[in-house]
């Protein structure tokens, strides 16, 4: 908790730090509440750092310190002091020497997850972004890259597995086998962030992978006793992992181990720590009757991504933590190519899109908005956010697809052999690329510092005479905070134009313009190309596989969009033409609501819909993308002002079901088609079965006649896996009947034994799209399984509650008032979580007066509130500016 107002830290201001550690040996007597660190740090002055060096200040935060030795030497009160923030030697020497600290600290007092800390009695750690100085006083810092040894001593029966990163080296008995140790040693240089450690009593599952040049590496996964079965997946997810890296980027593994543990108690979702990775137990534990499709899809993804880590991120790091896209971008770009390559890569892309979309777009559209690459933070923790990894993972695929995949490639290999061992800059990564290329990116990092989403405003105009087509392109670049100018962007425009039996036109222009591959580039912030030969009104497919993180206006026809949704070779854009087609019909009605008037006649949209739905020769996982129409958030998003939430609600309700009414007897019959007959196994051709059976389901039940509501019971019932089962609770949860009630209470009693399954318990009731909700959640809030102190709990219940547009907006304020009291609540203890759950008032300026008023009112209630953390002081300040 901060006494003063905290201060902002700027990029500009970056300096290598006065000092580097070389090796550091860690000693750690692990104990609930007293654990001795002793530290052994091999310490020179930095050759990089030019100018005064002053005193040595070392990163240390909620430590007792017991001693320091400098080259042998103990020091004397006077040597040295302490604060809040860390521990100062006044003269350190000008050459190298050694420097021992003993410190203490009490891991079950510490529930903010960050450092050291018991996780339902397990030791584990987390040091991103700045958790190893609540372990040891250090030079907390991206850029001081050392080799770790590690002891870890604990007591035998309490904690038998002891782990850190890198390879084991030794591990022996003390005190007549009462207790014992372990010794590890990464050979690999790693910044303090990347250090992990593990003590407890765990299960584990054991396997090994040869990599591409024969080394034997040994895989385990370690669990909750009891739990080891539920481990199968994430270690096939594993191995596909390390052959695909290895496959498509020509990154190997390069330690003899690698180890995964789950953990329960976990702020985010997993943490790359070297040949040591942490994981939120939700992310690994899988079986068909415990996880959903969904979850197996997470998990996958999440085991990737920390996995290619290892090269993006470990070898190769941040400089600082401004430079965060540079691992995390880059990263989800990696793990989307890998999800890509397991499933219909359309439906992957929608995905990506959909995410990008419902979580990133909101962001650069308010008052959080910041750029990929920040130039300013009070809480560094604060942003690991949407436009650091979705937005970030979008400039890299931009950069491929401007060079084309093999120039792409060509330019990673150079990145990985020029920055091998570094700390880098989002600059140092670029620069491969125009050295592959010859191209030029100087344009191109624009998109780095400047924040918002680029409104990208095309026209089309054909010429019948002169069998010429003009696009006019328009980029519109609104002021976001801090920003009130923009420079025009590159922006990879991939499209085509379709002739009159729906087959893409050749691609013709005239002049100098650049188009390769159906991608033409734009650069100016007005700017008209001219194709040439086009022998009728073509229709124009734009922003193919969605090829720039844009927000693109063209004004299309109904019947052009009808004719995009059933012929545009492009699967990506004929999903897109069917949400464009539904958003217009949305928008119109909730305008229409609000005056009271009749809502468009969405007959056509309806009928199209239902060929798309049973198209036999379309992939079914594509069908289910079409049939789920655009979310409430998504169509706040495109309102953007004045929201009513209610309207949002009733208008798409009301669609999906007349959807159900008109199309009734093809989707009953889609729902009878589409069961799966075979055990229950996560592969493709199952899941996307499921989801558009599932997608069915919930229209049907919209519809709402008793039968509709009986075979949402019955599917509910007699389902065979979670994921058939959530989705007949998902629905039920929308009706109103006695089902519902009976439905969640056999949930109950089937669940409540398991802390993860238990969570789809707490989240479809605080998601039910209804004023009552608040109370149903403020009950659930003081059910015994709840828990404030752990982050899955808040998320499933008060973030699920906070992200339901309807009761989390009720017109009274009820909603935001009890949001806020929770935040401030878990602003006492986990500042990290209580900052995440207060960026769900982030959109409070696009509501209408009554609900802005209320929620500014809350907001104001929490800036005023003290001690605030500097994590919630931050995004308060920040969402009321
Ligand atoms: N680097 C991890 C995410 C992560 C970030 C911060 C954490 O604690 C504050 C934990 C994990 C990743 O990208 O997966
Ligand atoms: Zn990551």
């Amino acid at each position: 908790m901060e006494a003063e107002t905290p201060k902002a830290i700027f990029l500009k201001d970056y300096k290598p730090s006065g000092w580097l550690i070389d090796e550091v040996h860690l000693d750690i007597a692990l104990d609930p509440t007293e654990t001795r660190v002793r530290s052994r740090l091999q310490m020179r002055p930095n050759p990089a750092r030019t100018g005064r060096r002053g005193p040595l200040v070392l990163d240390g935060e909620s430590l007792t310190l017991d001693r320091v030795v400098l080259d042998g030497k103990e020091l004397s009160g006077k040597s040295f002091s302490t604060d809040d923030n860390g521990l100062r030697i006044a003269s350190p020497p000008d050459k190298p020497f050694t420097l021992e600290i003993e410190t203490r600290c009490n891991p079950s007092a510490n529930k903010a997850l960050s450092g050291l800390y018991l996780s339902k009695g397990i030791y584990c750690t987390q040091c991103e972004a700045q958790g190893f100085r609540r372990i040891t006083y250090f030079l907390d810092r991206p850029d001081v890259l050392a080799v770790y040894t590690v002891r870890i001593e604990a007591d035998s029966k309490a904690a038998p597995v002891l782990l850190s990163n890198g390879n084991p080296v030794e591990r022996g008995t003390l005190d007549r086998g009462h207790r014992h140790y372990a010794i590890w040693k990464d050979p690999h240089p790693k910044p303090s962030y990347l250090f992990a450690l593990v003590g407890g009593l765990l299960g584990a599952i054991t396997s090994t992978f040869k990599t591409k040049s024969g080394k034997k590496v040994d895989l385990s996964i370690y669990v909750e006793p009891g739990k080891e079965e539920r481990c199968a997946w994430a270690m096939d997810c594993l191995k596909r992992s390390m052959r695909w890296d290895e496959e498509r980027f020509g990154r190997e593994y390069d330690l003899d181990v690698f180890n995964i543990v789950a953990v329960s108690d976990f702020n985010m979702g997993a943490m790359e720590n070297k040949g040591l990775n942490i994981f939120n137990d939700r992310l690994i534990l899988a079986s068909a009757t415990t996880a959903t499709d969904g979850d197996y899809f997470n998990i996958d993804r999440v085991i990737a991504h920390e996995y290619f880590h290892n090269w993006t991120g470990d070898r190769i790091t941040c400089r600082d933590w401004f430079q965060l896209c540079l691992k995390e971008g880059l990263t989800v770009f990696r793990d989307q190519l890998y999800s890509a390559d397991h499933r219909a890569p359309a439906v992957q892309r929608i995905y990506d899109v959909r995410m990008l979309k419902a979580r990133q777009f909101p962001e650069d559209a308010g008052p959080l908005a910041h750029p990929v690459r920040p130039d300013r933070f009070i809480e560094i923790n604060n942003f690991y956010t949407s436009t650091v990894y979705e937005k970030g993972a979008e400039l890299c695929r931009m950069v491929q697809t401007l060079l084309g995949e093999k120039l792409f490639r060509k330019g990673m290999d150079l990145y990985f052999e020029r920055h091998d061992g570094e700390a880098a800059t989002v600059e140092d990564f670029i620069q491969c690329f125009a050295d592959v290329s010859g191209r030029d990116f100087k344009q191109f990092m624009t998109w780095y510092s400047q924040a918002g989403t680029p409104g990208l405003v095309c026209d089309l105009k054909y010429d019948a005479d002169k069998r010429t087509a003009d696009l006019t392109v328009e980029q519109v670049l609104l002021p976001t905070p801090g920003q009130s100018t923009k420079k025009p962007l590159q922006i990879p425009l991939k499209l085509g134009l379709l002739g009159g039996n729906g087959n893409d036109l050749p691609l013709e222009t005239k002049g100098p313009t650049r188009i390769e591959n159906g991608v033409l580039e734009i650069t100016k912030r007005k700017e008209t190309f001219r194709f040439v030969d086009i022998p009728s009104r073509p229709v124009p497919s734009l922003l193919r596989s969605f090829s720039a993180p844009v927000n693109l206006t063209i004004a299309l026809s109904d019947d052009d969009l009808l004719f995009l949704m059933s012929h545009d070779s492009d699967a990506f854009n004929r999903w897109q033409a069917g949400q464009d087609y539904a958003t217009r019909l949305l928008v119109a009605s909730v305008k229409a609501l609000r005056k009271d008037k009749a809502p468009p006649d969405p007959s056509r949209f309806i009928e199209a819909l239902g060929e798309v739905a049973s198209d036999e020769m379309l992939e079914p996982a594509l069908r289910a993308q079409t049939l789920t129409l655009p979310s409430e958030t998504d169509l706040a998003r495109v309102i953007a002002k004045d929201i009513d939430p209610d309207a949002i609600h009733k208008a798409r309700n009301t669609l999906r079901r007349k959807l159900a009414q008109n199309l009734g007897a093809r989707l009953e019959a889609i729902y009878d088609d589409m069961a799966v007959k075979e055990p229950y196994a996560p592969v493709p051709e199952q899941i996307a079965h499921r989801a558009l059976r599932n997608s069915v389901l919930g229209l049907l039940t919209a519809r709402g006649t008793a039968a509709d509501v009986a075979r949402a019971a019955h599917h509910f019932s007699s389902a065979s896996n979670l994921t058939d089962e959530i989705a007949g609770l998902s629905a039920l949860s929308e009706t109103r009947g006695s089902e519902r009630k009976a439905a969640f209470e056999r949930f109950y009693e089937r669940w409540h034994d398991d802390h993860i399954v238990i969570d789809h318990w707490f989240l479809y009731q605080a998601a039910i799209p209804h004023p009552g909700t608040l109370a149903t959640v403020k009950k659930l809030a003081r059910h015994p399984l709840m828990s404030l102190e752990n982050p899955n709990k808040v998320r499933t219940l008060i973030g699920a509650f906070a992200a339901n547009p309807v009761a989390f907006n009720r017109p009274d304020g009820a909603g935001y008032e009890f949001v806020a009291e929770r935040i401030l609540q878990i602003d006492r203890f986990n500042p990290q979580l209580a900052a995440r759950l207060l960026t769900a008032f982030r959109s409070w300026r696009t509501l209408e007066s009554t609900r802005r008023k209320l929620a500014e009112k809350a907001l104001k209630g929490i800036a005023k509130s003290k001690p605030l953390s500097r994590d919630v002081y931050e995004i308060v300040t920040r969402t009321l500016e």
